[in-house]
């Protein structure tokens, strides 16, 4: 009977609110509440009583959350009593004005906190009131992990910047206000061209985003809008700054550089201009009169057709100097990007994007004013599955500076696949750049330790919406809080760090801590292997979305992510010696490591050099065929996740397993896809087969373009890699149905049969699977409806999709058959049928 009951109250916990919204702030009950809710203290004092006071807020979080986790109703007070036993909230400054100098608390920094859980009385202390309220939400986190051993202790940031970048669009009254690199939906803060009326979204963002200590968010995109300005806008955004106030997060914004001219109507946007200058001034007041918190502004100046200080003969100094000092009477901060390039011409071997930073920058150190922040992304290229460090880290010594990472996976799968990030950002933070030969890690340096600098700290690129599971995926979750806890403190391990997620996430069953963890810290590994290796870039097709595969993409353009592959040769050669000489704008230790093509680590070869297909890399393998393996490694991996998920059914409510198995098993598939291009494409332009025989020989495949059409065409795809041996079926009209159907030769048995289509945005294709007289499945080709991801209209390796039906029983002889009903201009495309035995996937 105990047991039953057990089963119920927990299926009790998933019936409501797993859609997702509540992130890992659930507060859901904890299995053995009862045990614990005596010891906690029934009442709280939270030392502040304006409602807008984030230690108001933690009052009333630590009620909800006792009440959810614990089942315990608890007082709120906001009078300091001399109850012996309670939960007391407030800054230091407040406890010691109502109870005395807290005895053991170590100094804190401005937004430390301590938390001391040892005596009756519970003790909450923020140096300031955010402080609190981080400390609050760590309480509640360790509540709701099942964790109450006593303990004392002070934590304090890794650095003051902790900032959220929302690429955001305040676009035209025709748009639901669309999110640059954005899968989850439109903006939460944006539509139709006004800051939306209702700021629910805003405030439950806020909340999620204290918990893990961000301090600020900005709330439009870099490409910006310069009707921000508008006074009607400054209002709107004086909206989300109140909804966020509570939370202890402060609002930020893009701005245009040119907005004097477009928005102002001067004749220039000339930073030293005195026009200018008081136009940016007033502007500013105008912003702080109705938002006197407002954390500061972010620029992108002279990059990707952006207007910046340049088309004025005036340094990038000068530019970031002009809102700098607008900002700087108002305790404003200014974050100046450092992602400022140029086109550059293909054709010359000594032209690197990746230099552009350091070329942009080196000379600008220490002509930057102290509330500057130069905003540096981890690699110097573009958010790539891997990239070294960004050199520019070490020439910034008289500047603060704050790296960029990105939750975003623009180029990592949109959040429809599976990336862990923290591995990838720890070889970022953790990087060792030997600056004037001393110690010298990247997350010392943005801390401002090791250059002691005032400012400094990360920024991460977000793309919440307003889907209910804000990044369209909930596994994806998992990098927003990675992202706030490392920024708070990079020391921390990429996996204790999940697994708290996990918990807090999805309960405490073991296995589903097992499974969850498991897939993550495999995941980034797994995506690099079946998208671009030894530090080639992604792959992805760089020209359009940036998801599917598309090698040739990266190269004879001006866009500069060159791969520089040609039918011998592959890889940029970065060398002083040779090359582009980008290897020697590290410091000196580190730049001799990558010059050598000996000492560079295999996992960036073909970042810094441009070698023959069958050299020889550390691990034996030649190039090409680590590729080939990689890329076979990777998918297989990939496979794993569905049934390592599937063996979780029960024990996650069905919301948020059916939601996650969806995005896993089009992963799975996807994976393939990502493989068979990837490996057809060196193979095709390198001529040198793969040793273990799988490129290009698909012995359970039959090709649709060998079946038996009727009322289906032939049509070639571009890029070829994208389909199977090149070729793809259309229905010949948008309004019949069509088939293609095949004798299977294969022996009697049961197996696996997946069906490759192409799933296009233009209408909603049926397709239907036959084997014999037997309806095996049925489908329709509605990505649009569930990925979330950008558009895919063409027949590629964005629309290339996979679907699976396992178990099947087949005889010799027998007829498989695809009908495709064609929908709007989606004329139900089909690549391949395969027919797997156990164990083969093909
Ligand atoms: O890689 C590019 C993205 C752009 C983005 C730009 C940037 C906001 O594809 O969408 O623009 O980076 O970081 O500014």
């Amino acid at each position: 009977m105990r047991r039953v009951l057990f089963t119920f109250l927990a299926s009790l916990s998933f019936a409501s609110g797993e859609n997702g919204l509540n992130g890992w702030l659930r507060y859901a009950p904890l299995p053995d509440a009862s045990q614990h809710a005596g010891s906690i203290p029934a009442t709280i004092v939270a030392l502040n009583s304006s409602t807008i006071s984030p230690v108001y807020t933690a009052g009333l979080e630590l009620q909800a959350g006792l009440k959810g986790i614990l089942g315990k109703t608890v007082s709120l007070s906001h009078q300091s009593s001399t109850e012996a036993s309670s939960i007391i909230v407030g800054t230091v400054d407040a406890y010691t004005k109502a109870y005395g100098r807290p005895r053991g608390v170590p100094k804190l920094d401005e937004e430390g906190f301590w938390l001391n859980t040892k005596g009756n009385t519970i003790q909450i202390l923020g140096q300031n009131e955010r402080a609190a309220l981080y400390g609050a939400f760590e309480y509640l986190s360790s509540i709701a992990q099942g964790s109450f051993k006593p303990t004392a202790y002070a934590t304090n940031p890794n650095a003051p910047i902790r900032w959220v970048n929302q690429w955001d669009n305040l676009d035209d009254s025709g748009t639901h206000g669309s999110v640059e690199r954005g899968y989850g939906g439109p903006s939460i803060f944006f539509d139709k061209g006004h800051v939306v009326q209702n700021m629910t979204r805003a405030s439950q963002y806020a909340r999620l985003l204290a918990s893990i200590r961000v301090n600020a968010v900005v709330v439009n995109n870099v490409n910006a809008n310069a009707t921000l300005l508008s006074a009607e806008n400054i209002e709107g955004i004086g909206r989300i700054a109140d909804a966020f106030r509570p939370y202890g997060v402060q609002l930020g914004i893009s701005l245009n550089f040119a907005s004097p001219e477009t928005f102002g109507g001067l004749p220039t946007a000339d930073p030293l201009e005195t026009s200018v200058i008081s136009f940016w001034t007033n502007v500013t007041t105008q912003i702080y009169r109705r938002i006197p918190d407002m954390a500061g502004y972010l620029v992108k100046a002279n990059s990707e057709g952006q207007p910046g200080p340049l088309q004025y003969n005036r340094t990038l100094a000068d530019g970031a100097n002009l809102f700098a000092r607008a900002v700087k009477p108002h305790g404003g901060i200014l974050m100046f990007r450092a992602f400022v390039y140029d086109q550059l011409n293909y054709t010359d071997w000594k032209a690197d994007r990746a230099n552009a930073a350091v070329d942009f920058f080196k000379d600008l150190d220490g002509k930057f004013d102290d509330n500057v922040v130069v905003q540096i992304k981890y690699g110097p290229i573009d958010f790539q599955v891997r990239e070294p460090v960004s050199p520019l880290f070490s020439h910034m010594k008289k500047t603060s500076t704050a790296v960029e990472l990105q939750v975003a996976q623009e180029y990592l799968g949109q959040q429809n696949h599976l990336v862990y990030l923290p591995p990838l950002w720890k070889t970022i933070l953790d990087f060792d750049l030997r600056v004037d030969g001393k110690k010298s890690l990247v997350r010392d340096i943005i801390s401002s330790e090791r250059f002691n600098r005032p400012l400094g700290g990360s920024a991460a690129v977000v793309n919440v919406g307003t889907n209910n599971t804000w990044l369209g995926s909930h596994l994806a979750m998992s990098n927003l809080y990675a992202y706030g806890r490392l920024a708070w403190d990079p020391t921390e391990d990429s996996q204790d760090i999940l697994q708290d997620w996990i918990r807090l996430t999805f309960g405490f069953d073991k296995r589903v801590l097992n499974v969850i963890t498991k897939m993550s810290m495999e995941s980034w590994q797994a995506y690099e292997n079946y998208s671009g290796n030894l530090g080639i870039q992604t792959l992805t097709d760089i020209l359009y979305t940036h998801f599917g595969p598309n090698p040739a993409s990266q190269d004879n353009n001006g866009w500069g992510q060159w791969t520089r592959a040609d039918r011998n040769t592959i890889g940029m050669d970065r060398t002083v010696s040779n090359g582009t000489g980008f290897s020697g704008q590290y410091p000196a230790e580190v730049a001799a490591r990558y010059e050598n093509l000996e000492t560079t680590p295999d996992e960036l070869l073909l970042w810094f050099h441009h070698v023959k297909y069958d050299y020889r890399l550390q691990s034996g393998k030649t190039v090409i065929q680590h590729f080939y393996d990689a890329h076979y490694e990777g998918a297989a991996t990939a496979q794993t996740f569905v049934p390592l998920w599937e063996s979780l059914k029960g024990k996650i409510d069905s919301e948020r397993y059916e939601a996650v198995l969806f995005r896993l098993k089009y992963q799975s598939g996807h994976s393939i896809v990502w493989r068979d291009a990837i490996n057809n494409f060196y193979a095709n332009l390198s001529g040198i087969p793969d040793e273990a025989k799988r490129v290009g020989n698909y012995p359970w495949r039959i090709e649709a373009e060998n079946m038996t059409l009727s009322g289906y065409q032939v049509v070639p795809v571009t890029p070829f890699e994208t389909a199977s041996k090149y070729n793809a079926v259309i229905t010949t009209s948008n309004t019949t149905a069509g088939t293609a159907s095949s004798t299977i030769k294969f022996p009697s048995g049961i197996y696996n049969v997946a069906v490759n289509y192409f799933d296009l945005n233009g209408g909603r294709a049926q397709y239907e699977l036959h084997i014999g007289d037997k309806l095996i499945g049925k489908w329709f080709g509605n990505n649009e409806d569930n990925l979330g991801h950008e558009p895919f209209a063409y027949l590629d390796g964005h629309s290339a999709t996979r679907i699976t039906f396992p178990g099947i029983k087949i005889q010799k002889g027998e007829t498989v058959k695809i009908v495709g009903v064609p929908n709007g201009a989606e004329l139900a495309p089909l690549d391949y049928v395969s027919i797997l035995p156990h164990g083969i996937v093909d």
